[in-house]
């Protein structure tokens, strides 16, 4: 398999609305970024993947965008977001732009336009269709909504929205849009950042004519429709093979096999991509599922695309509160995690705050929430006869604010994050999380993490390694090999309450074992078996007995 820089590369992402604010306006900005980025640039990361931050009405935070080529005035301006690239790329790192094409805020002028008549040039660069029958013209549920179509009273026509209400879906059969979403994308590649996330990008295409689906509540017909292949290929021959960069897809609903389409090295589409089968599958922590999940994703992908490895992000819960032990436990199992993720083949994510082990929240009353996904399902619910007080709770674990509060830096107040009043209130453990203490304690898992980061710029086998699982329907341990050419690791995770015990195969236990990472002081190891404590978690190199 051929060597690259992203493959080698570690992305931490900034959801800067809720990193650090400069000017006291409560939410976070792109020059707290700058400000921040010798704190970044501590951990060790390659590249710094920043949400949207182009201009929008902010109703999907900075997901529903008005004008592709402006800065929304809360992360700032052009010139502050110059700087920052400047400062990124000063520091040798690399910065990606979050890459929203599948919809628009419905404030864009295009939309604007396309709305105010039938016959409108712009009617065409978004998806009209008549009533069926007095009522929308089939019955697919949006991520957010009870229906993917929203009438417009001035046309009496509806159009088609895959999220919210406000944010419709541009006609991506239509040569024009393409051609200025291709312009739009050399505009921000030739301001030379390194490469787009590119939002739901399977979308794009929809299903020619709209039938009604058996099951309206499995949403999958959004997604990998025909069609979505010429465009990515397009997008590649016209604008994304010009340039040096490194490009991943979030792509749901996806098996490894049409995975494969997407990032198959000679497809001539993306490089990477981040798959939702954990995310999806596994509400809370599932050892078999997700066991199964990485193997069939390493058996499919191996040697011929480039997977990603996360458990979490802006848009799913705390990987130590959703899949860890956010208590007794947090400092163990938020290095158990990250060691997970970092020697699983594929490109590791951190999300801001991951890296201090930062936990999920529960806020008291629907009001303190923001999350629009949370919000309409809250409303939806209640509106179907839900009583309040179970809808709330059942929504609490998985709201993406759980992800969204600011970001820990002191134990002062707002935890350092804001002079102002933060846009979303904090989690109130940052008097005990934060980046400060996180810093002092050289135990912490800042510390963990960073050495995490450092081992995969020494051992090229954390990357390109070969994959095996030693401990396939054991289901508290995972204890897995990478291997390439004469480096052999063997990666041993407890990920329980209780202890645990590994017996070492026979195929491995002729070698001498020697700790490179490990989340205790003391190991406990003999010939035949590894004792673990709780949420133990350590890498060793195999090494031939002299
Ligand atoms: O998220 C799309 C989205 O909802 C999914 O990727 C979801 O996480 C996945 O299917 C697993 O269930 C993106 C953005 O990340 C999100 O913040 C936006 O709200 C959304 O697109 C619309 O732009
Ligand atoms: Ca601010």
């Amino acid at each position: 398999m051929n060597q690259t820089w992203w493959k080698e590369a570690v992305v931490y992402q900034v959801y800067w609305r809720s990193f650090y604010d400069t000017n006291g306006d409560g939410y976070g900005d792109l020059k707290g970024v700058i400000e921040k980025l010798d704190y970044i640039k501590r951990l060790g990361v390659d590249v710094i993947w920043l949400n949207p931050c182009y201009e929008s009405p902010d109703r999907d935070n900075g997901y529903d965008i008005s004008d592709y080529y402006g800065v929304m005035e809360k992360a700032g301006n052009i010139d502050i977001w110059e700087e920052l690239l400047k400062e990124v790329h000063d520091r040798g790192m690399k910065l990606i732009m979050d890459l929203v094409v599948n919809h628009t805020s419905d404030q864009h002028p295009w939309f604007q336009e396309s709305r105010s008549s039938k016959d409108n040039p712009k009617r065409d660069w978004y998806i009209w269709k008549d009533p069926v029958d007095g009522k929308e013209p089939n019955n697919w549920r949006s991520y957010f909504t009870p229906s993917t179509w929203e009438l417009d009273k001035k046309t009496n026509q509806y159009y088609f929205h895959s999220f919210a209400v406000e944010q419709p879906d541009l006609n991506w059969k239509n040569e024009e849009v393409r051609e200025e979403i291709y312009r739009m994308m050399r505009y921000w590649l030739d301001k030379g950042i390194d490469g787009f996330r590119m939002d739901v990008i399977n979308l794009l295409a929809k299903i020619e004519d709209y039938p009604n689906a058996a099951k309206p509540e499995h949403i999958n017909y959004l997604g990998n429709n025909p069609g979505i292949h010429e465009y990515l290929q397009e997008m590649h021959e016209k604008v994304l093979r010009h340039y040096d960069i490194f490009t991943v897809g979030e792509i749901p609903f996806v098996t490894p096999e049409d995975g494969l389409l997407y990032v198959g090295e000679d497809r001539k589409e993306l490089h990477t991509l981040f798959h939702f089968q954990v995310a999806d599958d596994m509400p809370s922590w599932d050892m078999l599922r997700y066991k199964e999940i990485q193997q069939t994703w390493y058996d499919g992908l191996f040697g011929k695309g480039w997977n990603s490895q996360f458990l979490n992000n802006h848009d799913h819960t705390r990987q130590v509160t959703r899949y860890g032990n956010d208590k007794e436990y947090r400092i163990e199992s938020a290095k158990l995690l990250g060691t997970m993720v970092h020697t699983m083949p594929g490109m590791p994510y951190i999300f801001q705050g991951e890296e201090i082990g930062m936990t999920g929240v529960r806020f008291s009353s629907i009001e303190d929430y923001n999350d629009i996904a949370m919000k309409n399902k809250y409303k939806e619910l209640v509106e179907n006869g839900g009583d309040p007080e179970k809808v709330f709770e059942s929504l609490l674990p998985l709201s993406r604010d759980n992800s969204r509060t600011p970001m820990q830096w002191n134990d002062s107040g707002h935890a350092g994050f804001t002079t102002g009043t933060p846009w979303i209130k904090l989690n109130p453990n940052y008097k005990e999380i934060n980046v400060e203490a996180a810093l002092k304690d050289p135990h912490s898992v800042f510390y963990y993490y960073q050495k995490l980061i450092q081992l995969r710029k020494e051992h090229p086998v954390m990357v390109y390694g070969n994959f095996t699982d030693f401990s396939k329907g054991h289901e508290t341990i995972y204890a897995y090999t990478r291997e390439l050419e004469n480096e052999t690791w063997l990666i041993v995770l407890n990920h329980s309450d209780e202890n645990g015990q590994f017996e070492i195969p026979n195929d491995l236990s002729d070698k001498k074992m020697k700790p490179i990472l490990h989340n205790y002081d003391t190991m406990m190891i003999d010939d035949h078996k590894i004792e673990l404590k709780p949420h133990e978690a350590m890498i060793l190199e195999l090494q031939l007995k002299e």
